[in-house]
């Protein structure tokens, strides 16, 4: 069964596919020709019900930037979520939102219909928020200029989830955060080693030439728990 994205946007053009970008080439290129996946950017301005297509306007109380407005995006979100009749997950990319973690990306990628509302400017007005009651998600703690380059990142995330999507079935299962130690815990990869034997004066790692695919299991799994005690020890807490 096909995944369908809908991203609602005041850019689609940022996920056009006439000029390869994020998800025009690479994994997500190829889940898409496989048929795992689809997406649909639908723009918001085309369902503004006011005479200049207006998505947004000044903020009550006054104060910098814009807001966008409840009209367009609720209409847009209803006539999106009539175009097929499976039932879709609605998600907002906002600073606001819960940090994104990759058990909520595999949660994701189980679902047959993502909807993705991108905000802009300063936010949107809270009661369409209210009525949609999406699941907030954000990346981390800085702000980008709008909720796309967000919601690529996030549908990125999901495809490579995918059944099929990587040439090795098991290969999304050996990346950071979703390999697992011995308690379930998510590491972070090992470091990763290719021809030439020699570079610079400097070799790899004996084990990796033993042949010995037990001995390199276990020094993997203690390169992954070692880089993680060191780099992102909050990992590890329960
Ligand atoms: Cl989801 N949106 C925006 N605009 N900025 C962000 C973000 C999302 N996550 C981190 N910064």
């Amino acid at each position: 069964m096909t995944l369908r994205f809908d991203i609602l946007t005041t850019f689609p053009e940022m996920f056009g596919l006439e000029a390869p970008a994020a998800l025009g080439l690479s994994i997500p290129a190829r889940a898409r020709a496989a048929g795992l996946v689809e997406w649909h950017a639908t723009n918001i301005r085309d369902f503004a019900e006011n005479k200049h297509s207006k998505t947004d306007d000044r903020p009550f109380g006054g104060g910098p930037g814009m807001v966008m407005m409840c009209q367009p995006l609720w209409d847009a979100v209803r006539a999106v979520e009539a175009s097929d009749p499976r039932p879709t997950t609605r998600i907002l990319l906002t600073p606001q939102g819960a940090p994104l973690k990759q058990p909520l990306v595999e949660e994701l990628a189980t679902r047959p219909r993502l909807l993705l509302i991108a905000g802009h400017y300063e936010g949107l007005d809270e009661r369409v928020i209210e009525k949609l009651d999406p699941i907030e998600v954000s990346l981390g703690d800085y702000v980008l200029s709008g909720g796309e380059l967000a919601a690529m990142v996030l549908m990125d995330a999901i495809i490579r989830k995918l059944p099929g999507a990587l040439g090795h079935e098991d290969s999304s299962e050996e990346d950071s955060f979703s390999a697992r130690g011995p308690g379930g815990e998510r590491l972070l990869d090992c470091p990763h080693y290719t021809k030439p034997r020699e570079w610079m004066g400097m070799g790899v790692p004996e084990v990796l030439l033993s042949g010995d695919h037990g001995k390199i299991a276990r020094w993997r799994l203690e390169q992954m728990r070692e880089r993680t005690r060191a780099r992102r020890p909050d990992l590890l807490e329960p």
